[in-house]
């Protein structure tokens, strides 16, 4: 059995949580390796891409999310056997980077340009990502986003709108997923609920 490891922020969110629900779904057992900020800034230059989340396999190292998701959701029943629904799982996956792309695009700012930088973005990219996003959980049936089941991208949207509706980011409104994608709301209640999302927490508390 191979050794895994995963290397992330201390946060319950990000780019990893996917990954680690997913791990969790598998019954795989793997390290959560959480750092903090300061840890990061140290350990950032020995990452290939300068970033986390990274994966760790019996030592070698594996970068970017979604592929990392994809790997353990396979190995988790929650990536599409069938090669239409894979992509349909695939597109979430990466309208998500964007919207992440997006938002740290923000970061860093202060004061009336943080204020600005933010409206700018719930007026524009949030608002057209979470409409389409809104979209393409109809095109799946309207409970999931492929494969009619839970997948990694329904776990991907799930930790994004989460977050968005805790009111997490200066100057978005908590609310703007209940604006925007009301449909997204409706599906993160499912998602929290599901009896894996909800063993996986279990774990945290
Ligand atoms: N495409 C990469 C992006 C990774 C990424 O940008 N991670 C952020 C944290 S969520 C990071 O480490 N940023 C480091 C920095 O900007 O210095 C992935 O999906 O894993």
């Amino acid at each position: 059995m191979s050794k895994y490891k995963l290397t992330y922020f201390d946060i319950d969110g990000g780019r990893a949580e996917p990954i680690r629900i997913a791990f969790h779904t598998a019954g795989i057992n793997f390290e959560d390796k959480r750092i903090s900020f300061p840890e990061f800034g140290e350990m950032r230059s020995d990452t290939r891409f300068n970033s986390v989340p990274v994966l760790e396999i019996d030592g070698a190292q594996i970068t970017q999310s979604n592929a990392i998701s994809r790997y353990v959701g396979k190995m988790g029943g929650l990536y599409p056997a069938d090669d239409l629904q894979a992509l349909y799982c695939d597109e979430v996956l990466d309208a998500l980077e964007d919207i992440s792309h997006y938002i740290v695009q923000t970061f860093g700012l202060q004061g009336e340009a943080l204020q600005l930088a933010r409206e700018k973005l719930v007026d524009g990219w949030l608002s057209i990502y979470l409409r389409g996003l809104d979209e393409l959980l109809t095109r799946g049936g309207g409970k999931y986003f492929a494969d009619n089941q839970l997948t990694v991208a329904d776990l991907k949207v799930f930790v994004q709108t989460r977050s968005l509706c805790a009111g997490h980011l200066d100057y978005v409104p908590a609310d703007i997923v209940q604006r925007v994608a009301p449909n997204l709301v409706e599906h993160q209640k499912r998602i929290s609920a599901d009896q894996r999302v909800v063993a996986y927490y279990a774990t945290r508390s």
